[in-house]
């Protein structure tokens, strides 16, 4: 076999986790329980947890909007991700973030961001602190393929590439932008080819097979390592929810999303390949659901029962101009 069989319990705990999490945080926040905006990372969680499985947790990642899955598959805790979203004090951001700015620097998760492409040069701002501490680690940028046509890719990718630094560009390329298909945005079929503008390599992968990513993520983390500088990786997938929870997704149909999802659903395939090549058994798949269900259902019992954070909190772990 070449995966060893507790690895491959740990990317089913790893997707199943964002999956359950991500349906979970849907239902609360059509409840009325969760305040702002979430954005759902169902149907990509081969991405996210492919590439970080090639990383140790000294390894850095920036995220975006739609952030869980890259926090879970960094190895964050369910439960101050939780009562992060819920706006309750033993969150992450002590209750102040919310889902958009989730961070975990103890794994190397250095933050969700509302700012589409704000995560690249944070990222490459990891990975020159690496490279002058010649430290080791490697910095990975996920990032939309909407966020693909931010003037920031070019800046953080062209500096990446002209000093070799130790960072690897992850597009998530679901296709969709909010309401604008990439079709519609792009002259390329593919934004990997990008990458020969900068002078690095560009892969594309099929971003719902957690294999396949896993192996493009290795050779792009080795190739860091050693020095050589950035990959540019092109995660294939589809944005199986609605850019938000509660848009109403006039812009495309029901049945070209259960397509894609009837087609491709990565956490699907896996257990298909796995049971099917006698890796691992439906049991183990079933136990590891359990478990993951039932860490969800702690961590929503303790972030309803926590306290919001005090009003005397407003201003304290904030950069406010003319506030000390
Ligand atoms: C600088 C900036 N411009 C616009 C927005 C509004 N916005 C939020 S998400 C989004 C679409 C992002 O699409 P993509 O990068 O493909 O990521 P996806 O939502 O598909 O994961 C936009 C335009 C924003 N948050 N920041």
């Amino acid at each position: 076999m070449e995966y060893e069989r507790d690895f491959l319990r740990h990317l089913y705990r790893r997707m199943v986790t964002i999956r359950l999490f991500e349906e979970k945080v849907g239902e609360l926040f059509l409840g009325g329980e969760i305040p702002g905006f979430v954005h759902l990372y169902v149907g990509e969680e081969a991405i996210a947890v492919g590439v970080c499985a090639a990383l140790t947790d000294k390894d850095y990642i920036t995220s975006t909007h739609r952030g869980h899955g890259h926090c879970i598959a960094k190895g964050a805790q369910i439960g101050p991700m939780m009562a992060e979203i819920f706006g309750k004090k033993p969150g992450y951001c002590k209750g102040k973030g919310g889902s958009m700015h989730i961070a975990d620097f103890s794994v190397g998760m250095l933050g969700a961001n509302g700012v589409v492409g704000g995560g690249y040069n944070l990222a490459v701002g990891a990975a020159l602190a690496a490279q002058m501490r010649k430290s080791g680690e490697v910095a990975v940028c996920f990032f939309g393929d909407g966020a693909s046509n931010r003037g920031t890719f070019h800046e953080g990718v062209n500096m990446a590439a002209a000093w070799k630094l130790p960072a690897i560009f992850v597009n998530e390329n679901n296709q969709w932008a909010s309401t604008t298909p990439y079709r519609t945005t792009n002259n390329i079929e593919d934004i990997a080819d990008r990458a020969k503008g900068y002078g690095i390599p560009g892969v594309v992968v099929d971003g719902n097979d957690v294999f396949a990513v896993i192996e493009v993520a290795k050779a792009a983390v080795a190739r860091a390592r050693e020095g050589l500088g950035p990959t540019l990786i092109e995660a294939k997938t589809y944005r199986i929810k609605g850019h938000f929870v509660g848009d109403p997704e006039k812009y495309r149909t029901k049945e070209e999303v259960q397509k894609h999802f009837t087609a491709n659903d990565p956490i699907k395939n896996f257990a298909q390949k796995v049971i099917g090549a006698g890796w691992l058994k439906q049991a183990d798949l079933d136990a590891i659901h359990a478990e993951a269900a039932r860490e969800i259902e702690q961590a929503v019992a303790a972030a309803r029962q926590a306290p919001y954070p005090d009003d005397s909190e407003l201003y304290a772990d904030l950069y406010v101009e003319g506030v000390s």
